[in-house]
């Protein structure tokens, strides 16, 4: 909804801080929900969107607009069960009603209207911000970006951003990199502003600018006792409660900078979209004072690791299928020859009862060698990256068919994509394998599974219900929030798939994880007709769609 807001200032004129970055993408997300660009001005086009896509969230009729990017047979099967959302904020008023005491009792209807503002996130808010974002801060390109606590340098100001929300980091990036500040910051006698991201904010500027990413949330209080971190600024989601007192005690001036975000102990600097320069010119400017008053010295650890980030969906496109006839046929000839066996998305959170990124590098490490393309965001990403395994050498881990893919493109069997709310170029990347034909007529058919191995925040839950409502099997780790044995736990465990959507899975060991998607993508290969390695061939539109 922040994304939306800024959308609507930039299109109305009275925000200046941002623009319009990406034509091309704001064109292309008009055209994928009817609207019309033809010889069309710019900011006529930018003003039909904005009035469409707010009501993804205000509509309280009919579907919301990306539904129109739903493929056909999913979207059938939403309209049988009454899934499609209609707005967001009407699906979350009538799930906060429906949950309250003695209103839904039926658990089959109670999942029905979870899966409805489900969706309302992922083919709704998450995918608006995900686009909107690309259209005013740029769609990603891969690019060689290092992450670890090594890109922390003793002699620079390092100020960290960390949260969710990209209006502040990108209102950051221009403040550290304005020659008035970098000036101030010499002055003080440091060699320049180092800025580094954590988190989703950091995953998201990581793929679309390549600022250098200091590490994941089970990182973001350990980053803080290498002193070296002048300054971290936060907006919303997994701050950790206890940033505020960690940084007292190493010196760091540790900033809110959201109004629905207060933490104790922290210095509350309130960033307005209109005036984004005056909160962000003031972290750099505490940032610098703590610097010239450090008051010990900085351990920092030496390791970076390098790989390639920020693969969009539109770069997926053009990567496999060329400059000249960018498309999914390459990749979707690669599963049905059997090279590439099935993609597995492997997201989410990394969770302080297990070993740090352990399950994240196992799991990736055994789908990649059953030559499963593996796609990320979160802080699952960074767990791998921080592992190698976004360098293309790390094809010579995949399986035989993966590594000839890997290597004829030139690309890593991990990509990532980004935060968590770049779940959504997950979800379009399905709905282009589907319209692209040979895979069958839904997501459900596709060979593909998810995992958030080690989820620990409420939100995990519902992309998971998100995906599972678009048709993906679905595991989670370390805990699952479900009574086994009940009527209900059996109907998110089966009785969906039995429906035609997709349904959950549960399993702490990676292993088992792994084997448990590798599993279900046999099972989708199989109804397919794909199973076996297979000579490859080239099929042409009829062929796909027989
Ligand atoms: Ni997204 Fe999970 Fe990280 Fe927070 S930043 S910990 S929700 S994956
Ligand atoms: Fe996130």
């Amino acid at each position: 909804m922040g994304i939306l807001d800024v959308f609507r200032g930039v299109v109305n004129g009275t925000i200046h801080d941002f623009q319009i970055k990406d034509e091309d993408k704001l064109r292309s997300v008009a055209e994928s929900i009817g609207i019309d660009t033809a010889g069309r001005e710019t900011m006529d086009i930018a003003k039909d969107l904005y009035t469409e896509l707010e009501k993804t969230y205000t509509q309280v009729e009919g579907e919301i607009p990306f539904a129109k990017r739903v493929p056909e047979k999913t979207l059938e099967l939403w309209r049988k069960y009454d899934l499609v959302p209609r707005g967001a904020m009407r699906e979350i008023m009538e799930i906060m009603h429906r949950s309250h005491m003695g209103v839904d009792q039926d658990y089959e209807n109670m999942v029905r209207q979870c899966s409805r503002t489900a969706l309302s996130d992922g083919w709704g808010g998450s995918m608006v911000a995900t686009e909107l974002s690309d259209i005013m801060f740029g769609t990603p390109k891969p690019l060689v970006a290092g992450v670890n606590m090594g890109n922390l340098k003793e002699e620079t100001v390092n100020i960290i951003v960390h949260g969710h929300e990209p209006l502040l980091f990108e209102s950051m990036i221009d403040a550290a990199n304005d020659p008035a500040n970098i000036e101030k910051a010499k002055a003080a006698g440091a060699s320049g502003i180092n800025l580094l991201g954590m988190c989703c904010s950091g995953a998201e500027v990581l793929a679309r600018h390549g600022v250098p990413h200091a590490g994941n949330f089970m990182s973001t209080e350990a980053v803080v006792a290498t002193g070296a971190v002048d300054a971290m600024a936060v907006d919303v989601q997994c701050i950790m409660q206890a940033l505020g007192a960690v940084s007292k005690c190493y010196g760091t001036k540790f900033f809110t900078t959201n109004r629905r975000a207060h933490i104790d102990g922290a210095i509350h600097i309130e960033f307005d979209d209109h005036k984004a320069r005056e909160c962000t010119d003031r972290v750099v400017e505490m940032a610098i004072d703590r610097f010239k008053n450090r008051p010990g010295k900085c351990t920092i650890p030496s390791r970076v690791d390098m790989g390639i980030h920020g693969f969009s969906h539109e770069y997926v496109n053009y990567m496999l299928g060329g400059s000249f006839r960018g498309s999914y046929v390459p990749l979707n000839d690669n599963i049905i020859n059997g090279r590439i066996r099935g993609v597995a998305g492997v997201v989410g959170c990394t969770n302080p009862r297990v070993k740090q990124d352990w399950v994240h590098v196992e799991l990736v490490k055994e789908l990649i060698k059953n030559n499963v393309l593996v796609v990320q965001t979160g802080c699952s990403q960074i767990a791998l990256a921080k592992a190698g395994l976004m360098k293309p050498d790390a094809a010579v881990l995949a399986g035989d068919g993966l590594q000839e893919v890997c290597e004829t493109v030139g690309m890593p069997p991990v990509l990532s994509l980004g935060s968590c709310v770049d779940n959504s170029r997950i979800l379009i990347a399905c709905a282009e394998m589907v319209k692209t034909g040979g895979l069958g007529n839904s997501i459900a058919d596709l060979p593909v599974a998810g995992c958030a191995p080690e989820y620990m925040s409420e939100k995990a839950i519902c992309i998971g219900q998100y995906f599972v409502a678009s048709g993906v099997f679905t595991v989670f780790g370390v805990t699952f929030p479900s009574v086994e044995g009940t009527k209900f736990h059996q109907h998110l465990f089966q009785g969906l798939e039995d429906q035609g959507f997709g349904k959950w899975g549960f399993a702490t060991d990676p292993y088992e994880i792994a084997h448990l998607m590798i599993s279900h993508i046999d099972k989708k290969r199989m109804a397919l007709g794909i199973m076996g390695e297979r000579e490859r061939k080239l099929f042409s539109m009829e062929d796909r769609r027989a």
